[in-house]
C-alpha cells in the first residue's frame, strides 16, 4: 500500500504509513507483538456491507477507463479529486480492508487483546459511494466481524473530521455506539455532518435511537481540553453501554499543524485517547485513518503503538539515530514536538465544552432506562469457521512432516 500514489497534490499519502513502520522497528516494538502481513480482502468480504455493482466497478476500473477522464464525465459512484482512479486502487483497497477483517478476527479467536491496522481506519466510505479519500469501509466491515461474537461494540473516532460513513451504517441499531468527535461547520468543513443533535433515529421505538453520539468542536481545541472532554464522554459512555468489544479509529488529522486539521493536539494528547480506552480491558481494534502532515501522522501511530504494548512510559523521545528515512523528520527528531500553533486559537470555550458534555450526558439517560441489548442470536460465521479449520489441518500436516523428519 506504501507505494501507491494518489496524485502529486493530493493530501492522502500512503507512505506516512512507511514513516510509521520506521519509528515503530527501529524502537524495536515488533518484539512485544505478533505481527502479520496482511491478507487481501475478496470481493465477496467487501460486498459485506457494500453493494456488488460499486465493489465490481472499483475492481475493474482503471485510471484509463474511468469515466471522468472521458469526453463526458459522469460522477460515478462519487469518484472525483478526493478520491481519484489509480493504478492499483482495488489492491489498495483489498489490502487495509483485509488487514482490518483479519485484526478484528484476532481478537474474536482470543489470539490478540489488542489488533492494530494504521492503514485502515476508512471511515468516510459509503455502501455505494467512495467520499473523502475512502472507497471501501474497512472499519463497518470490521465492526460487523465483531458482531459475530460480541453484541454491543463502541466505535470511536477522533479524527478532525466526522465519522459519517461509520455512523451511517450503523444508524438503526443498538449494537452498536458510535462516538465521534470532530471540527463541526456544516458550510465550510468537511463533511458537514455531525451535528450534536443527531443521535440516532428520531423514532424513539428504533433501536438505534440515541447510539449516535456526535461531539462537534470549533477550531484550535488544545490538549486539556480534549482529554477532559474525551474522559467526560468516553467514561459514562462505557459505563452506561457496557460495550464487550472497542473500536477506536485514531486519524491523526486532529494533531496541531495538519495539512487538513484545525486543532491543536499534541501527540501525547492524542495518544492519551488509546490509553484512556485500552484500560477499560476489553477487545480493542486500534485502527488509522486520516493525517496529512505524514511525520507527525507516523510519530503518533508510533507512539500510539509503544501505549498499546504498554512501552510508552519507557520510550526514549529522541527518534533511534540508526533509523532509516530519519531525514524526513528535518530538525525535529523527537517523537514529541510541539504542534500546538498559532494558526489556530482556540475556539471552544469551558462553557461550550460544558454544554456538549451535558447533551450527551442527556442521550445517554435513554439509555439507562432501556434494557441493555442481551446476546441475541448471532449468526455462526463461517468464513472464521472455515479459516480455523483449515488452520488445524496444516497444523496437523505440518506436524507430521517435522515427526517424519525427526524420526529420519
Ligand atoms: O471538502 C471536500 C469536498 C470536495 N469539495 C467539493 C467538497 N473534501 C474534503 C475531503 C476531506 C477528507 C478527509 C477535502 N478535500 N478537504 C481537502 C481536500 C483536498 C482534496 C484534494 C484532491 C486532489 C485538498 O485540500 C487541500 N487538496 C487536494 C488536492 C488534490
Ligand atoms: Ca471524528
Ligand atoms: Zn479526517
Amino acid at each position: 500500500m506504501e507505494s501507491m500514489h494518489f496524485g502529486a497534490n493530493h493530501p492522502m499519502k500512503p507512505w506516512r504509513l512507511t514513516l510509521t513502520n520506521k519509528i515503530v522497528l527501529s524502537y524495536g516494538m515488533y518484539k512485544a507483538m505478533d505481527v502479520y502481513r496482511p491478507r487481501k480482502a475478496t470481493s465477496e468480504e467487501l460486498s459485506a456491507f457494500h453493494k456488488e455493482d460499486y465493489v465490481d466497478f472499483l475492481q475493474s476500473v482503471t485510471p484509463k477507463s474511468n469515466p471522468l477522464h472521458s469526453e463526458e464525465p459522469t460522477c460515478l459512484y462519487g469518484t472525483g479529486d478526493d478520491c481519484p482512479i489509480f493504478d492499483g486502487l482495488f489492491e489498495y483497497c483489498s489490502l487495509y480492508t483485509g488487514a482490518s477483517l483479519d485484526a478484528a478476527r484476532k481478537l474474536t479467536n482470543n489470539q490478540s487483546d489488542i489488533a492494530i491496522n494504521w492503514s485502515g481506519g476508512l471511515h468516510h466510505a459509503k455502501k455505494t459511494e467512495a467520499s473523502g479519500f475512502c472507497y471501501i469501509n474497512d472499519i463497518v466491515l470490521a465492526i460487523l466481524q465483531l458482531l459475530f461474537h460480541h453484541p454491543r461494540v463502541l466505535y470511536i473516532d477522533i479524527d478532525v473530521h466526522h465519522g459519517d460513513g461509520v455512523e451511517q451504517a450503523f444508524w438503526s441499531t443498538d449494537r452498536v455506539m458510535t462516538v465521534s468527535f470532530h471540527k463541526y461547520s456544516p458550510s465550510d468543513f468537511f463533511p458537514g455532518t455531525g451535528a450534536l443533535a443527531d443521535t440516532g433515529p428520531l423514532n424513539n421505538s428504533s433501536p438505534g435511537a440515541h447510539h449516535a453520539l456526535n461531539v462537534p468542536l470549533n477550531d484550535g481545541i488544545d490538549d486539556a481540553s480534549y482529554q477532559q472532554l474525551f474522559r467526560d464522554i468516553i467514561g459514562p459512555c462505557f459505563d452506561v453501554y457496557r460495550p464487550t468489544a472497542i473500536v477506536i479509529q485514531c486519524g491523526a488529522d486532529s494533531l496541531g499543524g495538519d495539512r487538513l486539521g484545525c486543532f491543536n493536539l499534541n501527540v501525547e494528547a492524542h495518544g492519551s485517547c488509546v490509553d484512556f480506552v485500552k484500560r477499560f480491558g476489553v477487545p480493542l481494534l486500534v485502527l488509522g485513518g486520516g493525517g496529512y502532515t505524514p511525520r507527525n501522522v507516523a510519530k503518533a501511530w508510533a507512539y500510539e503503538t509503544a501505549i498499546c504494548i504498554g512501552a510508552d512510559k519507557s520510550l526514549h523521545p529522541a527518534l533511534p539515530g540508526h533509523m532509516p528515512l530519519l531525514e524526513h523528520f528535518k530538525g525535529e527528531k523527537t517523537l514529541f514536538p510541539k504542534l500546538a500553533g498559532t494558526k489556530y486559537d482556540n475556539k471552544n470555550s469551558q462553557l461550550y465544552l460544558e454544554s456538549v458534555v451535558m447533551g450527551v450526558h442527556e442521550q445517554l439517560r435513554y439509555i439507562k432506562g432501556a434494557p441493555s441489548v442481551q446476546m441475541r442470536y448471532i449468526p455462526p460465521d463461517i468464513v472464521t469457521l472455515r479459516e480455523s479449520l483449515e488452520k488445524e489441518v496444516w497444523e496437523e500436516k505440518l506436524r507430521g512432516i517435522k515427526s517424519k523428519r525427526g524420526t529420519k
